[in-house]
């Protein structure tokens, strides 16, 4: 087998050496599905295909938002899980920013990953079926929550995983209320459609520092204000239980959280099996699977 033939194509190279990196056009769709693929309707199908992402309030009702937020509560309290690798504190506190995996960590939670409200969506987006890429908690707790740094995260999946296309779709449920102030999800609407060229070889193990705080693998100033000159920013504010849906290369992030209310989320992230993890693109050997599963098997109801 020669080289070429081994290859996957890179359309999106990054994590470049070079002073700067170039805005590159995406050349795959944002939507894949039509409206007669599930239960988003065509507006809404635009809309996200425009704008990179579609809201839904109320996804979650009451009931089922306390039912989420006590798993949180019991997990983050769980000594045992906390020396498990899955878990990443936050730098400055020690508290509990994250647990990676969190679908085979909760059965809760496994059971939303499978819920037609949310897996008819993911589908109809990415026009296939799909599989579980990532999942995970934020907590951003109260006061001490840190935020993230401007980013795509197709950028890293691409770079570190070997996720080939951005053929992938990530849902964040909010479990508290999400205000402008208490570190509310920022993007900037229609960025998907740019690649953002990142400059800076990608570290050994980096994934030990990244989750923790993302210095390689994020846009430059200039670029960032290129893009937020264009689109814009647009904010994720609302109550608990709405689910946000984002595609995997929009450009956002995350302001720290001083308030006293936590900004808790769900994200589940949908990758197409037509778009399965290959060798990563910039980075000595792939991530560990509980950050990037190497699992395709479609998720069934
Ligand atoms: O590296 C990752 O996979 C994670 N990092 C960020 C900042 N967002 C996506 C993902 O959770
Ligand atoms: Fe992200």
């Amino acid at each position: 087998m020669t080289l070429t033939e081994s290859r996957v194509e890179d359309s999106y190279p990054t994590r470049i050496v070079a002073t700067e990196g170039d805005l590159l056009e995406r050349t795959d769709p944002t939507v894949w599905g039509s409206e007669h693929d599930g239960p988003i309707d065509a507006a809404t199908l635009a809309s996200h295909d425009a704008k990179g992402y579609s809201i839904v309030e109320g996804l979650l009702s009451p009931a089922e938002v306390q039912g989420y937020w006590q798993e949180l509560v019991r997990l983050s309290s769980d000594e045992q899980l906390k020396a498990d690798e899955r878990v990443i504190t936050e730098k400055a506190s020690g508290e509990v920013r994250s647990i990676f995996e969190v679908h085979k960590v909760s059965e809760l939670i496994s059971e939303l990953a499978r819920d037609p409200r949310i897996l008819d969506r993911a589908r109809q987006i990415l026009g296939s079926d799909v599989y579980i890429h990532q999942s995970r908690v934020n907590y951003m707790p109260g006061f001490k929550g840190s935020g993230f740094y401007w980013h795509s995260d197709f950028e890293t999946w691409h770079a570190e995983d070997g996720m080939p296309r951005p053929r992938c779709v990530s849902c964040s449920i909010a479990l508290t209320d999400n205000y402008p102030f208490n570190g509310g999800l920022m993007v900037m609407p229609g960025s998907q459609r740019t690649f953002v060229q990142c400059v800076g070889e990608t570290p050994e193990d980096y994934y030990k520092t990244s989750l923790k705080e993302q210095k390689i693998g994020v846009p430059s100033e200039d670029n960032i204000t290129r893009l937020a000159a264009e689109h814009g920013i647009d904010q994720f504010t609302g109550p608990a239980g709405s689910a946000l849906f984002f595609d995997s290369n929009i450009m956002h992030g995350s302001g720290n959280n001083i308030t006293p209310y936590p900004r808790s989320n769900i994200f589940l992230v949908f990758n197409s099996v037509e778009n399965a993890l290959v060798e990563p693109f910039a980075a000595g050997k792939p991530r560990p699977t509980f950050i990037a599963s190497r699992e395709f098997t479609p998720v069934t109801r």
